[in-house]
């Protein structure tokens, strides 16, 4: 069956997004989903991410797979997509949001609300991170313990590492040079390192100033990506936790910048960035 998608990225973290509107398991399997994100034999994307139907407290709901067929809890770029292509749904149906508007998503890590802005930015009130070792999950410390600055071994190289969940998992490690990271070589070996029993996004960040964070990214079920909005979140934690910046930093990716901001008000996390449409399509079978 052809199934219309459109083509959405966020800093070049890009994705195809899928109106599921009509029924409350994704329309395409795990299989497809891999298929569809080869940038060879198929459209070309990070992940697939689906519009569902939701509970009463939510408008929507979304879930993601990813280049490998894999399922994360969430996924930050990915959420101002799918907050963009909503807006553009509804405003095919003749009811175009009023803006700023406020969309509550309901996800695999919880609620999380996406705002169009006027300026065409979103901005996401991401949640409260999570820092226990059973939360994220890791066996690197005692359920009940935060890993900040602890030690971990990646192939004969001792690392200094935080660990923060937005939902997902990430690792984080700061260095003096982000272009010198051999992200290729060692970024697999984090994800598939044995303390990390759900496997693990791994950030690494340069700080240049105490409100300016460059990070690179080697994610989960997906590589290294041009933008991670959960990665660039929990990075802000991470260097806050380290005394390294300020609770509102700048974090430049590889596809450019986003601005975080970790409230001490509410102990939210939010983030704001672009998310861009490219294209509207339908798959051939
Ligand atoms: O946790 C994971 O398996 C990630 N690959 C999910 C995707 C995260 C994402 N890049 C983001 O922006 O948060 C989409």
């Amino acid at each position: 069956m052809s199934i219309a998608f459109s083509k959405y990225h966020g800093l070049g973290n890009d994705f195809i997004l899928i109106d599921n509107r009509h029924q409350s398991a994704p329309v395409l399997s795990p299989e497809q989903a891999i298929q569809l994100c080869d940038r060879n034999f198929g459209i070309g994307a990070d992940g697939v991410i689906f519009v569902l139907p939701t509970q009463a407290d939510a408008d929507y709901s979304m879930r993601i797979f990813n280049s490998d067929g894999s399922e994360p809890e969430m996924c930050g770029n990915g959420i101002r997509c799918l907050a963009k292509f909503i807006g553009s749904l509804e405003t095919l149906a003749g009811k175009p949001p009023a803006l700023p508007h406020r969309y509550r998503i309901h996800t695999l890590a919880g609620q999380i609300v996406p705002e169009l802005q006027t300026d065409g930015q979103v901005t996401v009130d991401m949640g409260e991170p999570r820092l226990l070792a059973g939360e994220i999950p890791t066996t690197l410390a005692a359920a009940d313990a935060k890993v900040v600055n602890q030690p971990l071994t990646v192939d004969e190289q001792t690392w200094q590492v935080t660990c923060v969940s937005m939902g997902n998992p990430h690792c984080i490690a700061f260095v003096g040079d982000v272009a010198a990271v051999p992200l290729a070589a060692i970024g697999p070996q984090f994800e598939h390192h044995a303390v990390f029993p759900q496997r693990i996004n791994t950030e690494f960040i340069q700080v240049v100033r105490p409100d300016y964070l460059k990070m690179r990214v080697w994610e989960r079920g997906a590589g290294p990506t041009l933008a991670c909005g959960t990665g660039a979140c929990a990075s802000l934690v991470a260097a806050v936790l380290n005394g390294k910046c300020d609770r509102a930093a700048t974090v430049e990716l590889p596809g450019g910048p986003l601005q975080i901001d970790w409230s001490a008000a509410d102990n939210h996390v939010y983030m704001t960035g672009p998310a861009e449409v490219v294209f509207s399509g339908a798959t051939a079978s």
